[in-house]
């Protein structure tokens, strides 16, 4: 009775949710692609301009509701000094405004607790391409990332000039191995007109609810 009566509660007054992190480098367009996301998504939500958002300093966070399934972003800092905590987590103290999480869960990494990563290349900046890739291998490498899903956003598409998804596939070759068999996309996109950001989030939606060994934390809904 105790069982039917919590999935009941569950199916009626929770939401499945999962972790994402937003990583790339500085400038990359992380923060409008998170603005994106939760004006497309969430229908009572109203953004702010995308064309005055600056660069991200320190974190940023964001919900985005798909259905029954919720996806709480952690957009990072890009900035060189910034990529060494992606993987650690250790947040200054005090606490940023708006911080979501209980003090318990400030100490603990990024990488272990995500349920998937959104990596996001500038494909207008040949002349960071290769720092980016450097700073997405390590991503890849990264053992408390195994199995995760990763999305590789191409963004700025929009632009004219910029690189083309199989330059920046060829840019990005020798990760491939490190890539595994884990589920990974690489989508062409503009966060600021907003073309391939609903294919990129549905296409996440659906690896990390498959993803058995990474299980999505109950929510209430709100
Ligand atoms: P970040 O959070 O990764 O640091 P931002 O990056 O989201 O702050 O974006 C950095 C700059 O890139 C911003 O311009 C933003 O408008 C621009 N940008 C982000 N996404 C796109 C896109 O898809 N297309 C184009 N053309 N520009 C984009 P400014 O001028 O404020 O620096």
């Amino acid at each position: 009775m105790y069982t039917l009566l919590s999935g009941l509660y569950k199916y009626m007054f929770q939401k499945d949710e999962y972790c994402i992190l937003i990583l790339g480098l500085d400038n990359a367009g992380k923060t409008t692609f998170l603005e994106q996301s939760k004006t497309r998504f969430n229908k009572q939500y109203k953004g702010m301009s995308l064309s005055k958002i600056t660069t991200t300093v320190g974190l940023n966070i964001g919900t985005v509701d798909v259905g029954k399934t919720r996806l709480m972003f952690w957009d990072l800092g890009g900035q060189e000094e910034l990529q060494s905590l992606w993987d650690k987590g250790a947040w200054p103290s005090p606490p940023l405004a708006g911080w979501w999480l209980q003090p318990s869960s400030m100490s603990s990494q990024y990488y272990a607790e995500c349920h998937g990563v959104i990596y996001v290349i500038d494909s207008t900046d040949e002349e960071r391409l290769s720092e980016s890739k450097q700073a997405f291998e390590k991503v890849v490498a990264s053992e408390a990332l195994d199995g995760v899903p990763i999305l590789v956003l191409a963004n700025k598409q929009d632009v004219e000039t910029c690189l083309s998804i199989p330059d920046i596939k060829t840019a990005f070759s020798d990760c491939t191995c490190k890539i595994g068999r884990r589920d990974c996309l690489t989508q062409a996109c503009s966060a600021l007109t907003g073309k391939g950001v609903r294919e990129g989030i549905e296409w996440m939606v659906k690896c990390v609810v498959r993803n058995v060994h990474r299980p999505p934390r109950q929510r209430d809904i709100t």
